[in-house]
């Protein structure tokens, strides 16, 4: 389909049904296909080997990210899960230190005990890069999840040897920013968030422009079987027609938030790529479009009163819909990273996460300024 971002994320993917001439590729809600002799049918078989709704999606991903495939997972944690199986025993993975919590179980609490070794640096400096001769996967998020670290992609795929690199984009979503394009070797997002755009379902996808990647990937995504359902892929590819339009609200407002968070007492630290004074401002003014929607602080004051008094912000896990949430990461979404591993890690209990939705910004802004008036 070529075409600038936000026409390709409108029509990727998305053809006139040739059967029918329906303009939004059908709910294929199908578990199996006839075949008109053993073998021979029109390119499906099993819904979890293939499906014509996923496929619609998986062309869609893979355009947004400017790949040559992709491959649609029931979850992020399903695609983060589906990568690590391409390692064997005995393989070491440098990650990035700031992640979010389910990735760090996944590593720490099921992979290693299959053989694998996993190690922690903060690659916002890619001197830290430190390459061992089993490494064989550098896996980060940028921005990172809680803390808004931007880690230089294309200086990391410098330095990455023999191994292969995998940017988890959830946080950024293509719209911003395109890690294969900066020399990464695979791409996952957790579709439940800005891609879904919704907060109403659960899903995943990797991408790589590699097809020797791509075939592994697709045998261990019908092999495993964590395939998302029809409604589901079709609830994703709906999402994806406005993430263009979502995602420079998210930014604009975001930002707006960012700098009335700065600006108040109660605030003892802003954690957003967009404020000159961040670290990583000018690398992600560099590799992203804009700087995303999600804002993280240290509030000196009540954190529960604070959480209490918010009415426009709900207080829940997740992020990326239209609605503005509230997450408290040490006791929420990272609380399965050990207490005292997380706050080396920086993961205080004072840490705020907002993930900025799309509501008018000044609603926003007095329901922060209520609840840090009670915190
Ligand atoms: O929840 P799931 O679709 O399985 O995606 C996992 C995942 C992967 N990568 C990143 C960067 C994520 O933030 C997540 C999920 N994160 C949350 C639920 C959260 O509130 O941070």
């Amino acid at each position: 389909m070529g075409g600038r971002f936000e026409t390709r994320a409108i029509h990727a993917g998305s053809e006139p049904d040739p059967l029918t001439g329906a303009v939004v590729p059908p709910i294929y809600a199908v578990s199996t296909f006839q075949q008109e002799a053993p073998g021979v049918h029109k390119g499906f078989d099993y819904s979890r080997a293939d499906n014509p709704t996923r496929q619609r999606l998986e062309r869609a991903l893979a355009e947004l990210e400017g790949a040559k495939y992709a491959a649609a997972f029931a979850s992020g944690v399903a695609a983060t899960a589906a990568i690590l199986t391409l390692l064997e025993p005995g393989d070491h993975v440098l990650a990035g230190d700031d992640l979010y919590g389910g990735t760090y179980r996944l590593f720490e609490q099921i992979y290693r005990k299959y053989g694998l070794a996993f190690d922690y640096a903060d690659l916002s400096d890619p001197a830290n890069v430190r390459l061992r001769e089993n490494t064989r996967l550098i896996w980060l998020e940028t921005p990172t999840n809680p803390l808004l670290k931007i880690i230089d992609i294309q200086a990391i795929a410098e330095r990455k040897g023999d191994a292969l690199l995998a940017v988890d984009n959830t946080f950024a979503s293509p719209y911003l920013q395109n890690p294969l394009a900066l020399g990464a070797d695979l791409v996952l997002h957790s579709s439940t968030k800005y891609l879904g755009g919704h907060s109403d379902l659960i899903g995943g996808a990797v991408m790589t422009n590699d097809p020797e990647l791509y075939e592994r990937l697709k045998f261990v995504q019908k092999s495993v079987g964590a395939v998302p359902s029809p409604f589901d892929c079709f609830l994703v590819h709906r999402g994806i027609k406005t993430l263009a339009v979502r995602m420079k609200a998210h930014c604009e407002n975001a930002l707006k938030i960012a700098q009335f968070l700065a600006a108040h007492p109660k605030v003892e630290r802003v954690y957003y790529p967009g404020l000159e004074g961040h670290p990583g401002h000018e690398v992600a003014r560099r590799q992203m479009r804009d700087f995303g929607g999600m804002v993280s602080f240290e509030l000196g004051g009540d954190v529960r009163a604070f959480f209490k008094t918010l009415k426009v912000f709900t207080l829940a896990e997740s992020l990326g819909g239209v609605e503005s949430l509230a997450n408290h990461p040490a006791t929420m979404t990272h609380a399965s990273i050990p207490k005292e591993e997380r706050e080396r890690r920086g993961i205080r209990d004072s840490l705020v996460r907002l993930s900025v939705g799309i509501e008018h910004p000044d609603d926003l802004i007095e329901d922060l300024e209520r609840a840090l008036a009670a915190a």
